[in-house]
């Protein structure tokens, strides 16, 4: 298990520390049955922010992964199972606390995996994740039951009532780039309708599942109904657990790839599942907005997260009235920005998550020149001259003059990075946002009223905020069209997948 303590009071030698080969910072392991567990196998998890390996995780093997299906399956049988709706969204809030008891660990364990600054740590992530256990804890407390009343053929009625039971064993598979607010956003509907999981977190950033096992704990949810197993994807705990008999359903946050990987592993056990997927999102800046708020929101929207978030934009279409002044507005906005130690205050910038990524980034970097565009800013890495240059950061970058066919404009880079291209006309704005395979979110800055609504609606994703970017009310419908994804979750829509509904019709 994670030494939370040791997290929290060493986080500086966390990250800065080098770690002979064979001398352990920490060990992760898996959480199975309340309980957790080593095993055979076990990958290093590395920090972002100097390359250095930062704990040794456990790969759980199929037979673990089984007996966590098996744990769950149980703990379903016994107290959880019986719990009323009210006694379980009091847990719930238990673990909202014991998440907030330990804010500090949590963001310790989240910055050391990704790297990520404190400030983004301690505002967004952990604060999501004790939001999504109240948020869910809430709704699933007021929420109703549909009921119609039937006439029947001879003239009597019958009454219609849905009820809500637990799907069972639910599966949950996220990514790396929020490990702890999307595990989440997931795990705490999932509870709340009364199912137990087995959750496999990226194997980027295995900590803060683990840490989130002692808060479960904490909050007295019973052994078995929250379990973490770490690995990898083919051939590993991601493999096995989707292609369980007896997991019920799957609910992924990941690439649009691994998505339909999942489906296919999922077809013959028929399980639903509920997916977040990709996102090439666009913003649209009409020269009617308020100037100054369009370039502080887009410069979040494009650099939040080193671009490392499903609904950033990399594809930003500015009025051509106003093209250069806002491409110079950004580019100022970019080079302030600070690349620094996850843990100073004022970094506002950090790496990306892998050596792997990095190379996946630059590589869009280079593709961007043969493709013919013009380099704004960036467009390379940074020299510290010091142990940052074994880490993985990479400038922030803005390209113009790309034509939309462009490889760059049409797949997701997942970076601090994007090209911006100028429109003529609302239609040619609206045409060249929705000219993509993927449809998860968009942003519209005007000052325009009208056309603010009268675009939204025009464009085919599953969020569209005006002069604003990621604003969540966690009760409203998230997720994607297109390649970005199956589903929404969210408010009642999370209620409605994490739920089978009997409809119970009684003659009168
Ligand atoms: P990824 O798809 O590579 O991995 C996500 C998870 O799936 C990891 O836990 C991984 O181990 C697992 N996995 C990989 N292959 C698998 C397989 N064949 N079977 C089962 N599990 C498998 O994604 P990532 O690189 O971790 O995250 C970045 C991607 O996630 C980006 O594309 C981003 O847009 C997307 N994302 C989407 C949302 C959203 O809400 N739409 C949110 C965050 C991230
Ligand atoms: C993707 O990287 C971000 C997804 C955000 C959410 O799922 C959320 O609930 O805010």
């Amino acid at each position: 298990m994670i030494d939370g303590a040791r997290i929290a009071s060493l986080p500086a030698a966390l990250l800065r520390l080098r770690v002979p080969a064979g001398d352990l910072v920490k060990r992760i392991q898996n959480y199975i049955d309340g309980r957790f567990v080593a095993g055979d196998r076990e990958f290093a998890d590395v920090n972002p922010a100097d390359g250095t390996v930062i704990a040794q995780v456990t790969e759980a093997s199929e037979s673990q992964v089984n007996e966590a299906v098996h744990a769950a399956r149980y703990a379903l049988r016994g107290e959880w199972g019986r719990l009323g709706v009210r006694e379980r969204a009091a847990r719930l809030h238990r673990v909202a606390d014991a998440i907030e008891k330990r804010f500090d660990c949590f963001v310790q364990a989240e910055i050391a995996d990704t790297g990520k600054p404190i400030s983004l740590a301690a505002k967004l992530d952990v604060p999501r994740a004790a939001a999504n256990f109240r948020v869910f804890a809430d709704s699933v407390k007021m929420a109703g039951l549909e009921s119609f009343q039937t006439e029947t053929l001879d003239g009597a009625n019958a009454l219609n009532y849905a009820v809500r039971k637990p799907l069972g064993v639910v599966g949950v598979i996220t990514p790396w780039n929020l490990p702890l607010l999307l595990l989440t956003w997931k795990v705490a509907p999932a509870l709340a309708c009364g199912n137990a999981v087995v959750a496999k977190p990226s194997e980027e950033t295995p900590a803060t599942a683990t840490l989130l096992a002692e808060a479960m704990q904490d909050a007295g949810i019973p052994k078995g109904v929250y379990n973490v197993v770490h690995g990898f994807g083919p051939g590993s705990t991601g493999e096995f657990l989707t292609r369980h008999i007896d997991v019920d359903a799957v609910t992924f946050t990941g690439e649009s790839g691994t998505g339909a990987a999942i489906m296919k592993a999922v077809a013959p056990t028929v399980k639903p599942v509920s997916f977040e997927l990709g996102g090439k999102n666009a913003a649209i800046i009409f020269s009617d907005c308020d100037f100054a708020e369009a370039v502080s929101g887009i410069s979040e929207a494009v650099f939040l997260n080193t671009g490392q978030v499903c609904l950033c934009s990399e594809r930003v279409y500015v009025d051509r009235k106003i093209f250069s002044a806002f491409v110079d507005a950004l580019k100022k906005k970019a080079e302030n920005l600070n690349p620094g130690w996850p843990n100073d205050a004022n970094t506002n910038l950090g790496p990306l998550i892998s050596a792997q990524h990095r190379e996946k980034v630059l590589s869009y970097y280079q593709l961007a020149r043969e493709e013919g565009a013009t380099l704004v800013t960036g467009g390379g890495v940074f020299k510290f001259g010091d142990n940052r240059d074994n880490g993985f950061y990479v400038q922030p970058t803005i390209y113009t003059g790309l034509a939309e066919s462009a490889r760059c404009v049409k797949e997701e880079i997942f970076g601090p990075v994007c090209h911006i291209a100028p429109f003529d006309s609302e239609e040619e704005a609206v045409a060249m946002a929705n000219d993509t395979k993927y449809g998860l979110a968009a942003s519209i800055w005007t000052t325009n009223l009208k056309r603010g609504h009268r675009v939204a609606q025009q464009i085919n994703v599953g969020i569209t905020w005006v002069n604003c970017w990621f604003l969540r009310d966690l009760r409203t419908p998230f997720g994607g069209a297109g390649l970005s994804g199956i589903g929404r979750e969210g408010g009642m829509h999370s209620l409605n997948f994490y739920s089978e509904l009997n409809n119970i019709c009684v003659r009168l």
